[in-house]
């Protein structure tokens, strides 16, 4: 298994080079809009898009899986579908080509027949990336690959990545928006039991040398099977730890949270007397889980049903294996009015079944909402006081 997280990692870092090259000509970046189709649509845009660039990044995730562990790529699942439109209103059904000529000949039937945009796509496409990670070399596991399914979000908070903002300042360390929210989400699960067992989330967009104007990235990933938890946080860790124990002590709002534009009133009122000033927004479920894995907020909250399985599991990978999770909000607050029960038994979120009598995408949204924690003893208290809140909130 530890061979499949190597190359999941390293696809990811391919998958992030295509996003940094997608961005830097605008001219090509205009060419790559495209809107969603109807079946396809997250409901929450009115105008929502889908960009070659997301396309591209599943194909690359995709072929490069199934050429190493044959059979996989028929388990790996994400929003997109390859097909696409181009201007002349001809399907081209995009994939990765056994050389890069025939990938950009390809590209050139979505790109008006644009060779220099097609050819530097195919390019970077046909890169190998270089990754190194030695915290990684010495994860040495081994899972059925039978047992595995894959949900992929190729490019998460597509708004931010079409807008491309890059001068957006950071409160206490996270982004409100920018390209820094975006993310390529890769989360590994198991079919049988449906919970989640490695994740990958790379950053393309972390900081900008002011002289190239070129992007660096970064890129985590955690694993948590049978009882061996491990992360590639693990250095930084006891340090945060410290320093959570410290500020915890004495604090008025012992709890931080992150939270979407789009959460309720309610919800919002009920955090902002848990947290005080620590509620922060910010675009991009993928990013708002990663401010939890870094340690950023204790809690990711969000009571809607817009989130998607490939929004959350590799981010509730990682979290798993930091002694965290990410639970089901409905249910997690209907039990939190008793006493609260021991983590084996908390509503965690599960990938392998659809909701009953969904549709489309709808199928597989995170229909109860949303708790991401990485401490469970932070939750506990964090939870406690939001139940009160809440329900004092409701009653006024
Ligand atoms: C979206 C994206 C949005 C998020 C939404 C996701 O995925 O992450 O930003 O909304 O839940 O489904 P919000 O930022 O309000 O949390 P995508 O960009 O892949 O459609
Ligand atoms: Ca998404």
């Amino acid at each position: 298994m530890s061979e499949i997280l190597r190359e999941l990692v390293r696809v990811s870092e391919n998958a992030a080079n295509i996003a940094r090259a997608c961005r830097q000509e605008e001219a090509l970046f205009q060419l790559l809009i495209e809107e969603k189709k109807d079946g396809e649509k997250n409901q929450k845009f009115a105008v929502d898009f889908k960009t070659l660039a997301d396309v591209l990044v599943q194909e690359v995730i995709k072929q490069t899986m199934g050429n190493k562990f044959p059979g996989l790529e028929n388990k790996i699942f994400g929003e997109e579908s390859n097909e696409f439109t181009n201007n002349l209103g001809e399907k081209v059904t995009i994939k990765v080509c056994a050389t890069e000529e025939e990938t950009a000949e390809l590209l050139s039937k979505v790109l008006s027949g644009n060779k220099s945009a097609s050819e530097a796509l195919a390019k970077v496409v046909h890169q190998d990336a270089a990754f190194k990670d030695p915290a990684l070399d010495s994860v040495d596991i081994s899972i059925s690959q039978e047992d595995l399914g894959i949900w992929v979000d190729p490019i998460d908070s597509t708004y931010q990545y079409i807008r491309g903002a890059t001068d957006v300042k950071a409160k206490e360390g996270i982004f409100p928006c920018g390209l820094q929210c975006v993310t390529i989400l890769i989360g590994v699960f198991d079919l049988q039991s449906g919970l989640p067992v490695m994740g990958v989330i790379n950053q393309p967009f972390v900081s900008q040398d002011q002289n190239t104007l070129r992007w660096k990235g970064e890129c985590y990933w955690g694993l948590s099977y049978m009882g061996i938890n491990i992360h590639s946080l693990q250095l930084d860790i006891s340090e945060s730890s410290r320093i959570e124990k410290d500020s915890v002590a004495g604090c008025p709002h012992p709890a931080s949270a992150v939270i979407s534009t789009s959460e309720k009133e309610t919800v919002k009122a009920a955090l902002s007397q848990v947290c005080g000033g620590k509620v922060f927004w910010a675009a991009g479920a993928g990013y708002k889980s990663l401010c939890v894995v870094q340690g950023l907020v204790d809690i990711y909250m969000f009571s809607e049903d817009t989130t998607f399985k490939w929004d959350t599991c590799a981010a509730h990978a990682i979290l798993r294996a930091m002694g965290g999770g990410i639970l089901d909000m409905k249910g997690c607050l209907e039990d939190s009015a008793g006493q609260w029960r021991s983590l084996p038994d908390m509503p965690e979120l599960l990938y392998n079944v659809e909701n009953k009598g969904a549709t489309g995408v709808d199928c597989w949204a995170n229909k109860g909402g949303l708790i991401a924690y990485r401490s469970c003893e932070r939750l506990a208290t964090f939870l406690k006081r939001f139940v009160y809140f809440a329900s004092v909130e409701s009653h006024t």
